[in-house]
């Protein structure tokens, strides 16, 4: 493999899609080595085959506004790799959903995947449709409509869509009911993120920033640190800034930051379960501001305009969106003295971010492991489905820190370098890429 021509190739064919490009790249450029001492790979054409995508399925939603006017968005499906189970991943309601960013989502997902130990294949989905602004009744109205054209190519057996930037348990909800009346086949396993009452999972829900927490106190564990006491600077506001939150502070870390498209609250005297509880009101308002929470919370301080990353603190998480942590923000930080910094969103730092942290040598981790806690209990939560009961918080708690254990020790494994060093980006690419090409050679050329 060389990953000049791979990517030349790529581009050629895919003209403007930066964000599938950049984490293909990223990929690519952790595997190459080993990927070279592997005849067999480069003669079933592995690489080839799996940066493109198995499918994507595009449609139209027409949908009808309170105003009864009419609007038309575009709804996607990548359907990326079921070399190691069905397809399983998120679906994103954004306005800057398109092409690009499910591919990079479905790409990153099928390596995610791989991690959690569970059997299941990468896929993303999502439209357009920005649910900011919109009233319940028009949330339910798309989500139907979505589901209208979705529904045929997904089940419990071939793919599972789940929550993601935008579709939480609201969501999940309006969907699986159009689902179930389209489809007559009232399988809970269909969808995952579920409410508690109709199949879903305990602690699913907290699950992706729990399970990064877990995630990060093995890292600091490996370096001899601990999290307790430690400042904590969380970007975003929603449900995984929250769960994360509220695991950080429940670990005895002090979360100094969240932050939303208007600004940074700067919170010095930590979270409370106040505060914490006033984060779910936050993102249920559709509004997509942070503000709020200083005018309800005097003892914080909102500063219009900055982002998270210009609060001074040890551990630094991105929680918000693709690309949200750039080179500029990986210096500002490291000025400040931080030393630990965990995606927690899909690919939240700039390539040029990551290079500057690991130069410094200072911890990092990438979304495909740190996050992987999300889809992890998404996949505990198929298991309690097809078994028809559910686990208790403590046997999905326990599940979780078990599977974070594991990522972290397949992290370890393939990213210690001679001296000393983790990387955790090339270990947690090589950990995913391995167990899905396996698979692939195994199955023969399809
Ligand atoms: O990015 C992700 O891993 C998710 N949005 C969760 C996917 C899932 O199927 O639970």
């Amino acid at each position: 493999m060389n990953v000049n021509r791979l990517m030349t190739d790529l581009e050629r064919k895919h003209p403007g899609e930066s964000e599938y490009l950049q984490a293909v790249r990223e990929v690519l450029e952790s595997i190459e080595e080993l990927y070279n001492e592997h005849p067999e790979f480069e003669k079933a054409k592995i690489i080839e085959r799996m940066v493109e995508p198995d499918r994507i399925i595009t449609f139209r939603v027409t949908w009808v506004d309170d105003k009864g006017e009419i609007q038309t968005n575009l709804g996607y499906r990548v359907q990326f790799n079921s070399a190691i189970g069905p397809y399983k991943g998120g679906i994103r309601f954004h306005a800057a959903v398109n092409t690009s960013m499910l591919k990079f989502l479905g790409f990153e997902q099928t390596f995610k995947n791989a991690l959690t130990t569970l059997p299941m294949g990468g896929a993303k989905g999502g439209s357009d449709f920005s649910p900011k602004g919109k009233s319940d009744a028009e949330i339910m109205r798309f989500c139907q409509a979505f589901m209208l054209e979705l529904w045929n190519n997904i089940g419990p057996d071939t793919d599972v869509p789940a929550g993601d930037v935008g579709v939480g348990g609201r969501e999940i909800g309006y969907m699986y009911g159009m689902y179930k009346k389209l489809a007559r086949e009232y399988n809970t396993g269909v969808l995952t993120g579920k409410g508690l009452t109709w199949g879903g999972s305990l602690i699913r829900p907290e699950a992706t920033g729990f399970g990064a927490l877990y995630f990060v106190e093995h890292m600091l564990g490996e370096a001899g640190k601990s999290i307790a006491g430690k400042s904590v600077a969380i970007s975003g506001f929603g449900n995984v800034a929250w769960g994360a939150a509220q695991k950080a502070t429940e670990l005895g870390a002090k979360v100094i930051a969240i932050s939303g498209p208007d600004g940074v609250i700067y919170n010095p005297n930590g979270m409370t379960a106040e505060k914490i509880d006033y984060m779910l009101e936050l993102r249920a308002s559709n509004r997509d501001i942070v503000a709020p929470f200083a005018e309800r919370f005097p003892d914080a301080e909102f500063i219009p305009g900055k982002k998270a990353w210009s609060v001074k603190c040890d551990i630094a998480l991105p929680c918000a969106f693709q690309n949200e942590l750039t080179g500029e923000d990986a210096a500002e930080l490291l000025a400040n003295g931080t030393w630990c910094v965990a995606e927690v969103s899909n690919m939240g730092c700039t390539p040029e971010a990551i290079e500057t942290f690991i130069k410094a040598g200072i911890l990092f981790a990438p979304g495909k492991a740190v996050n992987a806690g999300g889809v992890a209990t998404s996949g505990l939560e198929m298991t309690q489905n097809a078994q028809h009961l559910s686990w208790s918080a403590e046997e999905v708690d326990a599940k979780l820190h078990y599977i974070m254990s594991q990522i972290h020790q397949a992290c370890v494994k393939y990213g210690k370098q001679a001296d000393g060093y983790i990387n955790y980006v090339k270990g947690a690419n090589i950990a995913g890429f391995m167990k899905v090409a396996q698979a692939m050679l195994e199955q023969g050329v399809i």
